[in-house]
């Protein structure tokens, strides 16, 4: 019989998988096992009971967590961010979709064992999102749940399934069965904005321009931002993008009203982000240099989230205010990175 509780995080190494790894050994029992197609660095593989270093469209990679482990939940974090996707849709296809697919085959095989549901994290983005026209992103707002579900993005496409998916495996699995399903698993997930860490500059998402902008004025280095200086979409702290996954996971099944649910702090243009990092960093400058095509991509996303529903069901509310995320997590922490 498995005996050791645990916690399965898929894309490991990425930013929001580092962030999470430090909270998870910080804060939690479980043991953390850490999955990604690059090995981990020392001293987050330290952290983690076991490392699977493997691609998550194969079956085999899954196949490899221990058997000691009881799976109390899946991170379902690995994926192609929206630029890169762009540039190769059939294989984010096969990592965005196959590979959740086969971390809900996973999560599944794990529920029966237990006897147990398996808790499946999903972030899920602002990508899933396509507003038709600019004058539609302006006159919309903040924009809920069920608007605008038509991404023009592969990434987008793959994420809004992927959200179907896991409602699907949760709710209605083998519905026309004759013997018993497995417990199954609790899917839930998270529409995140853009993420702003302290800590990794981003690369493949088409949100990266702020993160970039900061990493690149901390070292007094000359940034071209790739949309206008107007542009206007949702962001967060990387901080309470990790509260978030983490609250969604505790909260109480029964207070759930949906699968889905959208989280958002702040959204800063370009220009008005640039006037606290330039502030802080003087020798630096921002010019803008739009890229036709992912400005294009920018402006199908809404320029507010609507995330009334969470803070409803789960009480999410953010720590972080776009000043006081400067002031208390940016600012401090890319000093001492770049010192
Ligand atoms: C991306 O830009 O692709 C991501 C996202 C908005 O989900 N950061």
């Amino acid at each position: 019989m498995p005996s050791q509780s645990a916690v399965v995080i898929t894309g490991a190494n990425g930013e929001i998988g580092h962030a999470l790894i430090e909270r998870l050994t910080e804060h939690s029992r479980d043991a953390v096992i850490a999955m990604d197609l690059r090995d981990l660095d020392a001293s987050m593989a330290r952290r983690c009971a076991q490392v699977v270093v493997g691609d998550v469209t194969d079956a085999a990679t899954f196949e490899r967590v221990g058997e000691q482990f009881d799976v109390r939940a899946v991170y379902h974090l690995a994926a192609m961010l929206s630029t890169s996707s762009e540039k190769q849709p059939e294989r984010a296809q096969s990592v965005n979709v196959d590979g959740t697919l086969r971390a809900l085959t996973f999560a599944m095989s794990r529920s029966a064992r237990r006897g147990e549901r398996v808790s499946f994290l999903f972030p899920s983005s602002i990508a899933a999102y396509g507003v038709p026209s600019l004058d539609e992103k302006r006159r919309a707002g903040a924009v809920d749940e069920s608007q605008f579900n038509t991404p023009t993005t592969m990434y987008g496409v793959n994420k809004l399934y992927g959200e179907h998916l896991g409602r699907y495996y949760a709710r209605h699995y083998r519905q026309l069965a004759q013997e018993p399903n497995p417990p199954g698993i609790d899917f839930r997930s998270i529409r995140f904005p853009g993420i702003i860490s302290a800590f990794t500059v981003p690369s493949g998402g088409t949100s990266d321009y702020l993160p970039e902008m900061l990493h690149a004025a901390a070292q007094s280095k000359d940034y071209a931002c790739f949309v206008r200086a107007d542009t206007r979409i949702p962001f967060m702290a990387m901080p309470d993008a990790v509260d978030a996954l983490l609250g969604l996971a505790a909260a109480d099944a029964s207070k759930l009203s949906s699968v889905v649910y959208n989280v958002t702090a702040f959204n800063p243009s370009p220009e008005e982000f640039s006037r606290f990092v330039l502030r802080a960093f003087p020798k630096a400058s921002v010019s803008y240099a739009p890229h036709a095509k992912r400005q294009g991509i920018v402006d199908t996303w809404p320029e507010q989230l609507d995330d009334s529903l969470a803070r409803k069901d789960w009480s999410w509310s953010p720590k972080y205010s776009l000043e006081r995320m400067i002031e208390e997590y940016l600012l401090p922490n890319v000093r001492k990175r770049y010192a």
